[in-house]
């Protein structure tokens, strides 16, 4: 009884929280304007962070001169198609080198390097690992804990056009039959009469 207890538990904290995975897919089933939302770091390295797809945008860096400010949302970066896939990169300098790690793909080191969280309101939040190959656990890279750099992407749905009504047809559209007819029905009465 207790363990299908806890099993619903279970149940009921995955359908809350959303789906989690390694990488995977980011798509929308509608068009809108991407937003980006820099949540965390806990990164030992100066991650330069952005969107790879649908275009490249470099959003900011976790450290150096102009560090990134945790929570900041960058709006105005790109549309978001509908079914097309949203990426997101962090690109890392360890020991002076440049990896990038994408959230749709593994890594060189052949690990996931991003896990990706499908949340209740249809965003999506991707925690990347910046440590390239595994160290002490050869299951994971680096220490596995994902929140080196954690982003929320979600895309916000275009406005419902405002509704317009039929253009009513121009005056010379119908001036034009109408005047047409009046002189045939005029020239009619005219032949009439004068035959009379
Ligand atoms: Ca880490």
């Amino acid at each position: 009884m207790r363990k299908t207890r806890i099993m619903v538990l279970v149940l009921l904290a995955f359908a809350l929280v959303g789906t989690v995975s390694a990488f995977g897919p980011i798509r929308f089933s509608y068009s809108g304007d991407l937003v980006v939302t820099y949540i965390s770091e806990t990164a030992g390295y100066n991650n330069e962070f952005g969107i790879e797809k649908p275009e490249h945008i470099n959003l900011g860096f976790t450290h150096g001169t102009i560090p990134a400010l945790p929570e900041t949302a960058y709006r105005n970066i790109g549309r978001c198609s509908a079914h097309e896939p949203v990426i997101l990169y962090i690109k890392s300098p360890p020991e002076g080198g440049s990896v990038t790690y994408y959230s749709n793909q593994t890594s060189g080191d052949g690990f996931d390097h991003a896990m990706v969280t499908t949340l209740g309101d249809g965003s999506y939040t991707v925690g990347f690992e910046d440590v390239f190959g595994a160290r002490a656990n050869t299951a994971f890279p680096g220490d596995g804990d994902y929140d080196d750099v954690v982003l929320n992407v979600t895309c916000i749905r275009y406005a419902a056009p405002p509704f317009e009504a039929e253009p009513s047809p121009d005056f010379p559209i119908i001036a034009l039959p109408a005047g047409f007819l009046c002189g045939i029905i005029g020239s009619m009465l005219y032949v009439r009469r004068t035959r009379e």
